[in-house]
């Protein structure tokens, strides 16, 4: 079934812009490119009539290409196809019109096996072909990608073709176990974990899961433990579900998928982009940037982070996420001003090439900054404490004993969502804004605590990364923990009335407490312990301004994003029987001795 709201749509954004608007017309050509093993990659092929030499650029996905539009009715490509390049959209191995087998990102080969294929060899041999057969070609290529196609991007660059002068990988996945679309810090991402699994590897074109509710919170709360997901619904037959249910610790296999196993330093220019709201993989492209940053000694490696969901820069003007305006249309102005540049300075010369280390959004002031370092040296870590009666403040508590605590209820677990919960690439689906949703939705459950600040009396600015430093219990073996930073609007919010009291998400995560001393080998909670568990919520770039609080809450299910936790230690939660899930008394401790709290980059 293809979808109805294509994945290739909202990745590629082939949103279509009116025929005036080009000053191109552009050729269509598909072919199929031979891999050095035989097998042929389908390749879509889009060259302006010019009688100069253009440079290509090279997007290879799963979500298929023959029915991309010509890229000046792309939105995602719209500026760079008024500049006039070679574009090359090609579906990679054993997806739609490809030949071989998909694996879901592919390990990297074993490079003493001459014969061997992995994505990279494939990028390769694709950009080989076409540096040779592509006419008006001027030898040079760039990537560029979004999400799978960030990855794919990634791929291209690790082992590079001589003629790829140029990347821009853009929310790459970076580690599927750590906090990209299948786990963070090994909480299972139940919903997207078997939505995708079976939207990619069903058929060779995507397809959606046959849900009989539309309201998928029910669903996965009748369809009990993990393991009737093979007994009833994928018979073993979906290979990136048995992977998850065979390594549900981080072991070698996530180990080796993560892209830290194969970066190592910068081998051309590369931008990443990342969406302080991206629902998918936001951890992605902020780690690759990390990574190559170490060794980046040409000054090849910049990032920018923008205020988009999962690829919202490829799409729409940008003004606006959900509720949340931004005063400008910043998806154009990243499509115009940066990505234009980009390409241009490292494709045709053109341009002064003086880019930005760092260009983020910052949200909450709507405006656009640089930094010559990202994250910042500059901020202060500042630590706001959990206090009674739900305050939260700069004061370390002074109480010998406190806590603030909760029944977790393994059947009522909180929605991550306002239902019903849509599938997640459904139609009608809420997925795409999900992060910024009105928390107070779950506000008021007895299951999600919740601790604020005073009414700001002067903007508060935080830029790098958030910690949360819980000290936590619970009188079951195993807990989750999640923790979001929310931005509280005034009471009476005078330009958006309806904006009043609002709750905005800047910052989250989630984290399975058996991880808390090693990823590789989870252990029971002792009941009635009180663990440290030190949560990374990544990295903001926000202003709480005057009028505005400061929240934090605190809840220990998140569903159906994250499974649902036994509560009860058992070593593998795949495997896991229905009687192995309990309810449990968790509790947040605020004392001297445990005194939990989140640390906010604070900018002087
Ligand atoms: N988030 C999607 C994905 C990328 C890579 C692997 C699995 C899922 C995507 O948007 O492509």
């Amino acid at each position: 079934m293809r979808l109805p709201v294509s994945l290739l749509i909202f990745l590629l954004a082939t949103q279509t812009l009116h025929a005036q608007n080009d000053t191109l017309t552009y050729q269509r050509k598909e072919v199929f490119i031979t891999m050095r093993d035989g097998i042929r990659l389908n390749t879509v092929i889009w060259a302006p009539r010019v009688a100069e030499k253009l440079p290509m650029l090279l997007v290879r996905t799963p979500y298929g290409v023959s029915e991309s539009d010509s890229p000046n009715r792309t939105m995602y490509f719209q500026e760079l196809a008024r500049e006039g390049y070679i574009f090359v959209l090609q579906d990679i191995r054993g997806r739609y019109k490809s030949e071989g087998r998909f694996e879901m990102q592919r390990m990297g080969r074993n490079k003493k096996d001459t014969k061997a294929i992995d994505e990279s060899t494939d990028t390769w041999d694709a950009i080989d072909w076409l540096v040779r057969n592509v006419p008006g070609n001027s030898g040079k290529v760039g990537m560029l990608g979004i999400s799978y196609a960030g990855w794919t991007t990634v791929q291209g660059f690790v082992d590079p073709h001589p003629a790829l002068k140029v990347a821009s990988e853009q929310a790459t996945p970076s580690d599927m176990w750590m906090g990209d679309d299948f786990h963070h810090y090994g909480a299972f991402r139940l919903s997207y974990g078997f939505e995708y699994a079976f939207m990619e590897e069903a058929a060779k074109s995507d397809s959606l899961y046959p849900f009989p509710n539309y309201d998928t919170y029910d669903w996965y709360l009748k369809l009990g433990p993990l393991a009737n997901v093979n007994k009833d619904i994928f018979h073993g037959k979906i290979p990136t579900w048995n992977h998850f249910a065979e390594h549900p610790d981080y072991d070698s296999f996530w180990q080796q998928q993560a892209l830290t196993s194969r970066l190592d330093h910068p081998t051309v220019p590369t931008l990443h982009v990342a969406g302080w709201w991206d629902q998918e993989d936001f951890y992605g492209p902020l780690k690759c940037y990390e990574v190559l940053e170490k060794k980046d000694v040409s000054n090849m490696n910049h990032i920018v982070i923008g205020p988009w969901n999962h690829g919202g820069w490829g799409r729409g003007d940008g003004e606006r996420l959900g509720n949340i305006r931004f005063g400008s249309p910043t998806s154009k102005t990243f499509r115009q001003d940066i990505q234009l540049p980009w390409f241009n300075f490292h494709l045709k010369s053109k341009g002064d090439g003086k880019f930005a280390e760092a260009r983020t959004f910052q949200t909450g002031s709507n405006t656009w900054r640089t930094y010559a370092q990202w994250p910042p040296v500059s901020s202060k870590p500042t630590a706001f404490y959990f206090q009674a009666d739900g305050k939260l403040s700069l004061q370390a508590p002074t109480a010998a004993d406190a806590s603030d605590r909760w029944l977790s209820d393994p059947a009522r677990p909180v929605p991550y969502r306002p239902r019903p919960i849509e599938q997640t690439y459904g139609p009608g689906s809420r997925w795409y804004t999900w992060l910024v949703e009105d928390q107070r939705f779950v506000h008021n459950r007895p299951d999600v605590m919740s601790w604020e600040t005073e009414v700001l009396t002067e903007d508060l600015t935080i830029t790098g990364n958030v910690l949360a430093n819980l000290f936590a219990s619970t009188d079951g073996s195993d807990a989750d923990w999640v923790v979001k930073l929310i931005d509280v609007y005034p009471a009476n919010h005078k330009e958006n009335p309806a904006m009043s009291g609002y709750q905005l998400m800047v910052a989250n995560e989630v984290f399975r407490g058996r991880y808390r001393k090693s990823f590789e080998k989870p252990e029971a909670l002792r009941p009635g312990e009180v663990n440290p568990f030190a949560i990374d919520l990544h990295q903001v770039n926000h202003v709480f301004t005057a009028g505005h609080k400061v929240m934090v809450q605190v809840q220990s299910s998140w569903f159906p994003l994250i499974d649902r936790n036994p509560q009860q230690f058992v070593p593998n939660i795949f495997n896991a029987k229905e009687a192995d899930f309990i309810k449990a008394n968790h509790a947040v401790h605020r004392s001297t001795r445990f005194p939990s709290h989140i640390v906010l980059p604070v900018e002087r």
